[in-house]
């Protein structure tokens, strides 16, 4: 069986159970605590040396990191990997768009704002961040005004790795009302028959306590 290595409030842990529910695979779910080091422990460093989740175990034993991997992994010869070379590249070049111009401004400003003891040199770097975030935005709302998918004419991986931060970007910060193409495209993304929200923090437990 398929275990996924995962925190509740992670979007990148979020992208493989989207998939997974998606593909309607079953698969254990391993809650691990972000903030408290359960990833850095001997015993999960030895299954992924990189110290983070998502973590994605086959039945074998064998590991894959990385959400987009596993994303990837996981979508191969389902209608969510486009057959077609093109489409394919594209699919990787937002998925690495995400990783690179997304991921790293609106998955962090929605960290530390959330996480109550942002550092002075967090709070110094959010602005950056948060122009980052809306640069982003700017991308994909170019690309939605010609397009209504990121990686061909469907639904792909790209959408799902894009739609993961996206959908929680106001809680880090981002209004959303400027981007109605990106607002229309995350509610064509919910509407797709097998969605699945993320999971809700647990009772009593602040949001976003741990995890980005
Ligand atoms: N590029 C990685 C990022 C993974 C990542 O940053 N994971 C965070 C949670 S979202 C984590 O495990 N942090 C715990 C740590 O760094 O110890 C991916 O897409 O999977």
């Amino acid at each position: 069986m398929l275990r996924l290595y995962d925190n509740r409030l992670s979007g990148n842990g979020y992208k493989p159970r989207l998939l997974m529910a998606h593909l309607g695979l079953t698969y254990e779910r391993i809650e691990l605590d972000t903030m408290t080091g359960e990833t850095r422990t001997a015993d999960f460093l030895a299954l992924n040396p990189n110290g983070r989740i998502p973590l994605l175990q086959l039945g074998d034993g064998t590991c894959l990191a990385e959400s987009n991997a596993i994303l990837w992994y996981l979508a191969e010869g389902s209608r969510f990997l486009p057959a077609e070379r093109l489409d394919r590249a594209r699919t990787l070049q937002w998925m690495f768009f995400e990783q690179y111009s997304h991921e790293p401004n609106i998955a962090v400003a929605r960290h530390w704002i959330q996480h109550l003891d942002m550092t002075d040199l967090q709070r110094a770097q959010l602005p950056a961040k948060q122009e980052g975030g809306h640069a982003a935005l700017a991308v994909m709302e170019q690309h939605l005004g010609g397009a209504a998918w990121f990686g061909g004419g469907a639904m792909t991986i790209a959408d799902i790795a894009l739609y993961a931060y996206t959908h929680v970007a106001d809680e880090g910060g981002f209004d959303l009302a400027p981007y109605p193409a990106v607002t229309a495209w995350l509610a064509h993304v919910a509407a797709e028959p097998g969605h699945v929200p993320m999971l809700p923090a647990p009772e009593g437990v602040v949001p976003i306590s741990g995890g980005k």
